[in-house]
């Protein structure tokens, strides 16, 4: 028999055994796989799984006040389907389709069919259209910059990035800004087939080429990649960067060759730079007291960038905080200056361990995905001003430079993301959330989304669902297999949007008349027609869903980012006004905004520990390594790597001598805008001033004293933008103190939801 195979963003398992001996094991193919997905089938079948269908009790009383800290009453999916099918209609009547927010971010699962984002847009589509959220919270500020700067959206760019093999063999140095943290690259967005970005780096590492990471965090670099490590202050490398500028020109060792012939505005920048602008020049005098980094660092890393061929990698974590866009600007100026950009010798990176796959090489396909038919509405929001847009309906704003009203919002429907996991600052979304009239979740879990819901649809695992992975950026194919029965009630996305809109009068709109498996076999098909254009032969649907997984050839050429424009920058301009790389933007300056301005630019970040004053520790948020954000949080390495239950907050050995802090201590993390407990490790491979705790503890506050109780970030962070250009989240901008708390934090007895998905049996 073959075997059958579950796709997850995770990485690709396999099935073993059955009955009640089923398992998921790796697959042998998987060289480097995911240890955290091993547990997903028993946190699928935990006693958080919502069985059925909810209605909030308030709710059904008028009464609004308590979204988030009601009780549930359990209905029948008869019930909860006409209710929501009613509601849904007296919102579109009254209010028309413009108030309904169907914005839901969020990575829900990894098959290209049950996609529960394309499930409902496709739905709202049909009904007469939605208000819409564009950018992700993972590379927001990038996705507004690139297209004004290099002329290519972030996909291009990801798409076009150096491969691995070319890189290897002919940089000699890669100067890692925010690092390459391998555990990021556990998981890619629509799924992972096998683990390639350790063999990338392997590959440099053989050839001899040399790291350095700068970073807060010592851990951003792979230990067998032996980077040099150059801890800086966060929010800060544009400084830093700026100041190698200036001494790439007052050395004259800049390439002017390649600034004349690709880049648009350098003089001008050069004017900033030097001090010319009434402004103070970029000296490393002037860097090292920003950044923390002595004088002498600064000029050795200057010696070593000009010496060797150097690629200037960016994470994506260094723009997902205050003037999130000038580090990335800025690294592209760097990048230029140092001239080697178009060539394998160097140029400059994004992302490249952020997910799996990124400078590999294979055909990149179009896939087909699920028809989503077009939305009649036109409002939409840049994703992370979701608070603000329920505090401000009809409110201005500003976004790429136009003018733009808030929409009134009267209903949500989310599915296959969480708010209460993705948005900063917690509390103020809890408030912000209580306005529209109605909420409704898909939701797996009893997680903090599902808890601030009206209606609850209880959705299925992938466990539970046929599926494709068909992830245009994996090159791996996988029949992704049901392999257990659906858990309580739970239906698919589809099944619960199928229902929905026969309620509403256009179920065969939506279902094409197709049930799960004729939409897979027809989505096939199409991707059959697509690998065809491309030279690729997929096998008949019955073939491909036996054997389990097709494999898109590895390409013999490897790409060079940016090749053509250097090979022939006339022929090849890029799509930005100037046609070159823009070092000064134009159309930027035109939006006359105070806090993006033409050309990359120092700003102080509105909190960072260059201008501390209550609260002393700068808070980075990074990706959890157990887990992907708050899923199979309640999985059994989560749990194992948490504190006492709580997640750990990784802090100095200084910082916690100060505050007296023991390894294992429960603390209390807290600055003006919320408080949380957390466990305590101390290690030195965080520098001084700066603490760490992981994304993906489920929010869970004590009611009365408003402490988060397992260690969810955002309820520190702040909900601000980058700037008014791109108003993308800002994350890795939050200043915090830690005190240690004593053991009468037992008696805070006002834990709105259960506790019991983080003890350990
Ligand atoms: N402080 C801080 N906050 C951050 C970040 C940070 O660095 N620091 N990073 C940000 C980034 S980059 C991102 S991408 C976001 C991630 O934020 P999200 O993508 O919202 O986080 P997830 O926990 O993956 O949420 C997915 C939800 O969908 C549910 N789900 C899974 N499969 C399905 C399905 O098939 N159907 C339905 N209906 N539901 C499903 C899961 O149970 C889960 O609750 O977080 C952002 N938030
Ligand atoms: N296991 C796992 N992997 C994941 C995810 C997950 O949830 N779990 N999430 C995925 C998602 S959605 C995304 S978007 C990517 C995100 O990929 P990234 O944004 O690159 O990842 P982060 O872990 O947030 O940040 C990486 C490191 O950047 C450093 N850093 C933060 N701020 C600064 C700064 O100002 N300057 C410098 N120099 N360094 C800084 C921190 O030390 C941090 O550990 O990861 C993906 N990978
Ligand atoms: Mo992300």
């Amino acid at each position: 028999m073959s075997k059958k195979f579950i796709a997850t963003h995770w990485g690709t398992y396999v099935q073993k055994g059955k009955g009640n001996n089923l398992k998921i094991n790796y697959w042998t193919k998987d060289k480097n796989p995911t240890k955290f997905g091993l547990d997903f089938l028993n946190a699928a079948q935990d006693n958080l799984r919502i069985t059925q269908p909810y209605i909030r009790k308030g709710w059904l009383e008028k009464n609004k006040t308590k979204r988030g800290q009601d009780k549930f009453i359990p209905v029948s999916w008869e019930m909860a389907l006409s209710i929501a099918s009613d509601e849904l209609l007296k919102v579109k009547k009254k209010y028309g389709n413009k108030s309904i927010y169907a914005g839901s971010y969020g990575w829900a699962s990894a098959g290209r069919f049950h996609h529960a984002k394309s499930q409902l847009n496709r739905f709202f589509n049909l009904f007469g259209g939605f208000s819409f959220s564009t950018q992700s919270y993972s590379y927001a500020a990038a996705q507004t910059l690139l297209p004004h700067i290099i002329g290519k959206d972030i996909y291009g760019l990801l798409d076009d990035h150096t491969s691995w093999n070319a890189l290897s063999k002919n940089t000699e140095l890669i100067v890692m800004f925010g690092g390459m943290p391998l555990k990021n690259s556990q998981v890619s967005a629509g799924g992972v087939g096998t683990h390639t970005t350790k063999e990338g780096l392997k590959k440099c590492i053989k050839n001899r080429v040399k790291f350095i990471n700068i970073s807060p965090l010592k851990t951003d670099a792979p230990s067998f990649v032996s980077a040099k490590q150059i801890f800086i202050r966060p929010n800060t490398d544009t400084a830093l960067m700026l100041s190698l500028a200036y001494l790439l020109i007052i050395n004259n060792t800049y390439d002017k060759k390649f600034i004349s012939k690709y880049t648009f505005g350098f003089d001008e920048f050069k004017k900033y730079v030097l001090g010319n602008n009434k402004n103070e020049p970029c000296t490393p005098r002037w860097a090292s007291k920003i950044t923390g980094i002595s004088e002498k660092g600064i000029s050795d890393l200057y010696k070593i960038i000009i010496r060797k061929k150097t690629l200037i990698s960016m994470s994506w974590s260094l723009q997902r905080a205050s003037h999130g866009e000038q580090p990335l600007w800025m690294g592209i100026t760097l990048a230029s200056m140092l001239g080697h950009i178009g060539s394998a010798s160097g140029g400059f990176g994004f992302g490249y361990s952020a997910v799996n796959s990124t400078g590999d090489s294979f055909n990149k396909i179009k896939w087909p995905s699920l028809p989503q038919s077009k939305n009649k509405v036109t409002s939409f929001i840049p994703v992370a001003r979701i608070t603000d847009m329920l505090n401000n309906p009809g409110g201005k704003f500003i976004y790429n430079g136009k003018k733009r009203k808030y929409p009134n919002i009267k209903l949500i429907y989310w599915a296959g993301g969480n708010p209460f996991h993705h948005h900063q600052d917690l509390n103020k979304l809890v408030k912000a959330w209580q306005k529209p009239e109605t909420i409704i979740v898909n939701e797996i879990w009893w997680n903090a989304q599902a808890r601030h819901a009206d209606i609850i649809f209880p959705t299925c695992t992938s466990l539970e669902k046929n599926d494709i992975m068909l992830n245009p950026r994996d090159p791996t194919i996988i029949a992704s297999r049901k392999v257990i029965k659906n858990f309580g009630q739970s239906k698919s996305d589809f099944e619960i949007f199928s229902s929905l809109s026969k309620k509403l009068g256009f179920g065969k709109k939506f279902t094409k008349g197709y049930n799960e498996k004729q939409w897979l076999n027809s989505l096939w098909n199409e991707a059959r027609a697509e690998g065809k254009k491309n030279k690729i032969n997929l096998p008949s649907f019955k073939s491909f869903w036996n054997k389990g997984f097709f494999k898109i050839p590895t390409l013999n050429k490897n790409n060079i980012m940016f090749e053509d424009f250097i090979n022939d920058p006339i022929g090849n301009k890029l799509n930005t006004s100037s046609g070159k790389i823009e070092i000064v933007s134009k159309v930027i300056k035109s939006f006359k905004l105070k806090d993006c301005k033409k050309h990359p630019y120092w700003f102080e970040p509105y909190e960072w520990i260059g201008n501390k004053k209550r609260f002393n520790l700068h808070l980075i948020s990074n990706q959890p390594e157990f887990k992907l954000h708050g899923q199979l949080d309640n999985a059994f390495l989560s749990k194992l790597n948490k504190i006492k239950n709580r997640e750990p907050l990784i802090i100095n050995p200084i910082d916690a001598k100060k505050r007296k802090l023991k390894n294992n201590d429960l603390v209390e993390v807290y600055n003006q805008r919320g408080r949380m407990l957390a466990g305590i490790r101390i290690s030195n491979k965080v520098m001084e001033g700066v603490v760490v705790v992981s994304t993906g503890s489920w929010f869970s506050p004590y009611k009365k004293e408003k402490i988060e109780a397992h260690g969810n970030p955002n309820v520190l962070t702040g909900d601000i933008p980058t700037s008014s250009f791109s108003q993308a989240p800002t994350s890795n901008t939050t200043l915090v103190e830690v005190k240690k708390i004593s053991e009468d934090y037992k008696n805070l007895k006002t834990l709105i939801y259960d506790f019991s998905h983080l003890e350990l049996n």
